[in-house]
């Protein structure tokens, strides 16, 4: 299922979930997302009232609304539906233990720690870099594993890369995992250590913390960044700003701010794309994944057009590969095929730029679930240890065979920020978690 046909689904199964419970005990009152016919919205001029604006689809315009904002409307007689922002898992998975709103899943504040306690435990092996600055001010995390960390050892870099997407929360976990996966088994498994000493792995779990921060506590659906657009609505699809093909035509990405795809008012406009940009550009990359989900497929250049890539054949054969890596470890069947033909036409997205400014096998994988029918964007939490277990030797296999295979060139070295041991975490602006309790 693509992310537009499933945006053609939201809004019904959005209803269809209604009557599930939100999760118990949540200490925070969000604003509401309410439904509002485009007509009425129009015909009462309610842009003026900037409100948040999270979507447009089958003649609706959805928006998160304060206390406030709802009785306005209510006041004024515009008819709007309130929608569930939360929705139980589809499957059923055990309580998380912790009792979170996100439950095992991560949040950024967790990540954050976790991303930390790796470097700490692992000194020979782990540096923590703050790639940049969301637009509002959380830090873009990449962690580098190798042996000899500090030193730079003309070793191939190899990117795993999660998060372009809040609510894609799977794709979060399987890079955290890998790279925590291979600290804890550097001492134990050769192959790990092998890997390890020859390459620069790089993990950044998540590119778009003020999504993801979004996602988790005001709307589950939310998928761009938090940019405060000038017609009112919100988000940068981060996945069409990368400056390659960027905005070639508005099939592959959208020049309308509120629209799911948003591709920016230029390229390279948003501070995620940026940090992520500027990792990829200051080394010797040999191969790269960018995590999203859903509907388990393996997607390779190009998105923007439908003509194969140059190296189509290669790209081709290691996608079978990581297919059949994954199949081998559980039976899970992933598709494999060009972005563009498989999927859609996308302009703007990190492998088209990856991939079109330095020829490596670049990758998008989409996790599990296989369509929207097993979850969609809703993985139980007993799965996230499957998934990453099924993805394992791929990602192994990839980081493994990254060598001369692009004609990979450093395109400029910018330094990277080494965080200080003492440097203190992100301090949080409090602008995304809307606390608004009508007690208060
Ligand atoms: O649309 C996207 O950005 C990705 N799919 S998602 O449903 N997770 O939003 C796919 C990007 C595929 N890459 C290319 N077409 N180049
Ligand atoms: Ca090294
Ligand atoms: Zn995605």
């Amino acid at each position: 299922m693509s992310a537009r046909r499933w945006l053609m689904l939201a809004a019904g199964l959005a209803l269809l979930l209604a009557a599930a419970p939100a999760s118990a005990g949540n200490d925070r009152e969000p604003g509401r997302v309410v439904g509002i016919a485009k007509r009425e919205f129009t015909a009462k001029g309610l842009s003026r009232l900037g409100l948040d604006l999270l979507l447009e689809t089958e003649g609706r315009i959805y928006a998160v609304v304060t206390p406030d904002e709802s009785a306005a409307l209510a006041a004024a007689g515009v008819r709007f539906t309130l929608e569930p922002d939360r929705f139980a898992p589809a499957r059923p998975g055990p309580v998380s233990p912790s009792g979170d709103i996100n439950g095992a899943y991560h949040s950024y504040p967790e990540i954050e720690t976790e991303m930390r306690l790796l470097e700490r435990d692992h000194p020979g092996l782990a540096r923590l870099y703050e790639l940049g600055e969301s637009l509002e001010g959380r830090r873009v995390y990449g962690l580098k594993i190798s042996d000899n960390p500090d030193q730079d050892e003309g070793e191939p870099a190899v990117l795993f890369v999660g998060c372009h997407h809040a609510r894609e929360w799977i794709s979060v976990e399987v890079p955290f995992l890998f790279g925590r996966y291979l600290l804890e088994n550097y001492d134990l498994d050769p192959a790990v250590r092998q890997l390890v000493d020859a390459r620069e792995i790089w993990v950044i779990p998540v590119v778009n913390p003020d999504g993801l921060e979004y996602s988790i506590h005001v709307y589950r659906y939310w998928r761009k960044n938090r940019r405060a657009n000038p017609d009112g609505s919100f988000g940068v699809d981060i996945n069409r700003n990368y400056p390659f093909a960027w905005g070639t035509d508005d099939l592959g990405s959208s020049a309308v701010p509120s629209a799911e795809d948003y591709r920016g008012p230029g390229p390279s406009s948003e501070p995620e794309t940026r940090a992520v940009e500027q990792l990829f550009s200051g080394r010797d990359v040999g191969a790269l994944v960018s995590f999203h989900s859903f509907s388990q497929t393996i997607l390779y250049p190009w998105g923007y057009i439908s003509s194969p890539a140059p190296t189509e054949p290669e790209l081709r054969t290691i996608g079978e590969t990581l297919a059949g890596l994954i199949a081998g470890v559980g039976g899970t069947v992933y598709a494999v095929g060009q972005a563009a033909s498989a999927l859609y036409l996308t302009n703007g997205d990190l492998t088209d730029w990856t991939y079109g400014v330095s020829g490596i096998p670049s990758y998008t994988i989409e996790l599990p679930p296989v369509d929207i029918l097993h979850g969609g964007f809703f993985n139980s939490e007993a799965d996230i240890a499957a998934i990453f277990a099924e993805n394992l030797p791929a990602m192994m296999y990839l980081a493994g065979s990254a060598s001369q295979t692009g004609f990979r060139r450093v395109i400029r070295k910018p330094e990277l920020r080494r965080l200080p041991a003492d440097s203190p975490r992100t301090r949080f602006p409090g602008k995304v978690i809307r606390i608004e309790s009508p007690d208060d």
